[in-house]
């Protein structure tokens, strides 16, 4: 049976989860991590020797980067769902990935790490109001893809959706200001009449 290793409420590891739900595959899960501890052990280590997770663990195949995971999902069990079938839509859904690791997780950390894992008096106002900006500036650049498209790949839920999917979680869940960026919002509701997003992705953040 899949295994995956690392706690639910990493954003990384959610991607997994969720589009293991979306995939309705069974697995076991190891909460490792965080308070948990675990990812720097040695045995660890020789499975993900970046010491971060998620690990997926899917008989002889061990596998980390969480997009890497959901598109080694979608390839293996989902050609026909959640992987787009047209070289250029696969890249189209490769772009949103990539760009969610490299633009939009960067954008949403400060305000995630100052909002929720810093305690108040801790908590540096700037790095938040200048991260809360940047999130904003790069939740429009979504919001204006989705204004053509029901979903980031287009008119059904791919894997182009999931690592964005669970920024937007956070950005309209986030104590913060938010303009009004509907297309955004109408895509987010879409996202949370899925039962594999509610039930991996909107949990509270902690
Ligand atoms: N690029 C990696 C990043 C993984 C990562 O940064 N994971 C965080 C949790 S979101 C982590 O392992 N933090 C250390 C910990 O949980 O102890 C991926 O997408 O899998």
């Amino acid at each position: 049976m899949l295994k995956i290793l690392g706690r639910n409420n990493s954003s990384n590891v959610q991607k997994v989860l969720w589009a293991l739900g979306e995939l309705d595959l069974e697995y076991t899960r190891d909460d490792i991590g965080g308070p948990f501890g675990g990812n720097r052990e040695a045995d660890y280590l020789v499975m993900n020797p970046n010491g971060l997770v998620p690990t997926l663990i899917d008989g002889d195949t061990v596998l980390w980067e969480s997009n890497v995971i959901v598109r080694y999902l979608a390839r293996k069990y989902a050609p026909n769902s959640l992987l787009p079938d047209s070289l250029t839509d696969l890249a189209r859904a490769e772009q949103w990935m990539d760009w969610q690791q490299t633009v939009v997780a960067p954008a949403h950390f400060p305000v995630f790490w100052g909002l929720i894992r810093t305690a108040p008096e801790d908590r540096d106002l700037d790095a938040i109001n200048n991260g809360r900006d940047r999130f904003e500036q790069v939740m429009t650049i979504l919001d204006h893809h989705l204004s053509d498209s029901a979903f980031v790949g287009g008119e059904s839920l791919s894997m182009a959706d999931i690592p964005v999917g669970i920024m937007v979680y956070r950005w309209f869940t986030l104590d913060i200001e938010r303009m009004e960026l509907p297309s955004l919002h109408r895509w987010y509701q879409r996202l949370a009449d899925r039962p594999a997003y509610k039930n991996n992705v909107m949990i509270g953040l902690t």
